[in-house]
């Protein structure tokens, strides 16, 4: 069995700090689990274009609020806490987290992330292996 918990993660390797967001890698790889779980914070006002061409992610917002434009459709949801939404089809998105607030997500990729992404020039990340 594996017990975390975020105080953990924090301020470690795992523990990944950019512009928009920060995102605390509790579950990952290395923990041979088939995904991992990130307690992701996007920070206020931040505007993200994203499209993970080697993951599926589902995203449940549990703070803040914001929105999501799926980028094939032109369709733009909001996102409150209890909002989740799940990228099925590697769509293309930006995420926004309104002015102010920021959102804080839970986030679920697979395949799983090794611990250390950060988004490359296309909004995606490379495949662990
Ligand atoms: C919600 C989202 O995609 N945020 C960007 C960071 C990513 N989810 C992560 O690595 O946790």
């Amino acid at each position: 069995m594996i017990v975390k918990h975020l105080d953990d993660i924090l301020g470690t390797a795992a523990d990944v700090d950019t512009d928009g967001w920060t995102s605390r890698r509790l579950i990952y790889k290395q923990d041979g689990m088939g995904y991992s779980v990130n307690d992701t914070i996007i920070k206020a006002g931040a505007e993200l274009e994203m499209e993970y061409r080697n993951h599926l992610e589902t995203v449940y917002c549990i703070e803040g609020e914001g929105e999501i434009t799926d980028l094939a459709t032109g369709l733009t949801h909001s996102i409150r806490p209890g909002t989740l939404y799940a990228l099925n089809d590697h769509d293309r998105h930006i995420l926004r987290a309104n002015k102010g607030v920021p959102m804080r997500m839970v986030c679920v990729f697979n395949p799983p992330l090794s611990g250390r992404e950060v988004h490359d020039e296309s909004g995606a990340y490379a495949l662990a292996d």
